[in-house]
């Protein structure tokens, strides 16, 4: 895989999926797979990329048989650290922590800048109203077998206004497709968009949605990953692209897509009128929650670029992916635990097979109870509220991106009977598996000091690996002869082979 510069950053102008695209091919990231079949095919082929490459390249597919072989569908967009950073304009070349690290720090100066509104763009190309609306003309994947239908919005807009206030939001709650101008969708207790639904029902009144599939991957960014309360997902793009992204107002609903947006809809949510939805193939890797009565969209106006890409992040089991969005909920759990002041805080990571419900924390321990306080902080903090399990603490020296160095501190420097705590009755929610049906809501937390104990810490045993001066020593003194023994190696370490 070639390696991006240290300086390089994408290419921002219109916030265009096509700019980033070029970007992630001038990188050699970008694979094309002619001739899969919507239903399963394109979705086994992703979950079997990211099963087998430890550097997963985004894939286009396209050629779907029985459809316009130039309406495409494009996967595996965030799925290195390296096509992440470039997506959040950030310095490609850093590991994992200071990767973390940067992005809170551009979370945490971030100031927003609020979109122009233009009066068309690419997206308006192709325009069409009543009959002539017909979603079953574009590949959209059914992507795993338990799947109860075609799901069309995994990587998306869902652009809604509170009723009351007029203040617009957009978030990521998945689309399924119900017939060719009709779309359930399911939000969960919450999330800003059910807030608005809610309101709208509420007051019986027809309530107006937007949706986009198919943009620059740092818009999914915001309308996926809790941008905060209050704050509009396209001012905060524009706070991380340092610059506005250009917007349409929709001529039916006045709600705003990107002018460079892919496929777009306007439509409306009639009270009282719902589908069966679900199930679907969960970010936990569950199918925890069953098929039941959502809302739909009807559509009323359809808008699509010539040859447009649908944009797809269907979660698979989390062992093989979504290491991006363990990085980004680890930079808002970091900004939490510093706005509350705990200090010394060296890292914050999600391993990603557990995704929120492992949160693991390294810090420099520097007084009495600084470990339990870490981890009630990280916890309970908003970013680490919702649908956590397990906080572990660690010392400083400890890499908690590596889940053998975390395991081996669990195991030699935490006592259960002194180490651990249990919080009840903790924010849970439908997606939690080990909650029985009927019960969800709530859950439990066990937090695990796996510190050197404060008071004796000095006293803890030393380790016996060898020091970082003693590595770097001997590894440049013999340079050659472990690189040659390195090459002899495996060249990669291929998962689930
Ligand atoms: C791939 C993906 C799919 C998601 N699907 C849903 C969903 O179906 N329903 C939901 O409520 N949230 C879903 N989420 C989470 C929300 O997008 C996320 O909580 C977001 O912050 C919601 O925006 P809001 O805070 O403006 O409500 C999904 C996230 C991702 C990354
Ligand atoms: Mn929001």
């Amino acid at each position: 895989m070639a390696t991006a510069s240290a300086s390089k950053t994408q290419t921002i102008g219109a916030c265009d999926l096509r700019d980033w695209l070029k970007d992630v091919e001038a990188a050699g990231q970008l694979e094309k797979i002619s001739g899969a079949h919507w239903d399963l095919e394109l979705g086994a082929l992703t979950e079997i990329i990211l099963e087998r490459m430890s550097s997963p390249p985004a894939v286009m597919f396209d050629a779907v048989p029985g459809y316009d072989p130039n309406r495409r569908v494009l996967v595996n967009m965030l799925e290195t650290l390296e096509r992440t950073a470039l997506t959040l304009n950030l310095a490609t070349n850093l590991k994992t922590i200071p990767l973390i690290d940067a992005l809170r720090a551009r979370l945490r100066a971030l100031q927003p800048i609020k979109p122009n509104i233009v009066s068309t763009g690419p997206v308006m190309e192709n325009v069409e109203h009543g009959d002539r609306i017909d979603l079953l003309e574009f590949p959209v994947p059914r992507w795993h077998e338990g799947d109860g239908g075609r799901y069309l919005g995994t990587a998306h807009l869902v652009i809604t206004r509170d009723p009351e206030t007029g203040i617009e939001n957009v978030g990521c709650y998945r689309v399924m497709l119900q017939d060719k101008d009709k779309v359930g969708l399911y939000i969960s207790p919450g999330k800003h968009g059910k807030m608005h639904y809610e309101k709208a029902m509420k007051a019986g009144k027809p309530f107006p949605v937007a949706m986009v599939f198919g943009q620059h991957p740092l818009l999914f960014i915001a309308s996926s990953q809790a941008v905060p309360f209050g704050v509009n997902e396209y001012d905060w793009t524009g706070g991380i692209l340092g610059q506005p992204i250009d917007v349409i107002e929709g001529p039916l609903t006045g709600l705003h897509f990107p002018a460079s947006a892919e496929i777009a809809i306007e439509g409306e949510i009639i009270p009282g009128q719902m589908l069966p939805e679900g199930p679907f193939g969960e970010w936990p890797g569950y199918y925890a929650s069953a098929r039941r009565a959502e809302p739909f969209v009807r559509i009323k106006a359809l808008y699509y670029r010539n040859d447009p890409i649908i944009c797809g992040a269907a979660p698979f089991k989390p062992t093989i992916h979504g290491m991006y969005r363990s990085c980004l909920r680890a930079a808002t759990v970091w900004n939490g635990m510093e706005q509350a002041g705990v200090p010394d805080i060296r890292g914050v990571y999600l391993p990603p097979p557990a995704q929120r419900f492992m949160i693991v924390v390294a810090i420099k321990q520097r007084y009495p109870g600084h470990a339990k306080q870490a981890a009630l902080v990280a916890s309970q903090c908003h970013a680490g509220a919702y649908l956590g399990r397990y906080v572990i603490v660690v010392d400083e020296d400890i890499d908690i991106t590596d889940t053998n160095e975390v395991v081996w501190a669990i195991a030699t420097r935490s006592d259960p009977a002194t180490s651990v705590d249990i919080l009840r009755r903790t924010w849970s929610g439908p997606l939690d598996p080990i909650i029985e049906p009927g019960q969800k809501g709530h859950n439990s937390r066990m937090i695990i000091e796996a510190v050197r104990p404060y008071e004796w810490r000095d006293r803890f045993p030393a380790t016996s690996a060898i020091s970082d001066d003693t590595r770097k020593k001997y590894s440049t003194k013999w340079a050659k002869v472990l690189a040659s023994l390195q090459s002899r190696n495996a060249q990669s370490r291929p998962r689930g082979a």
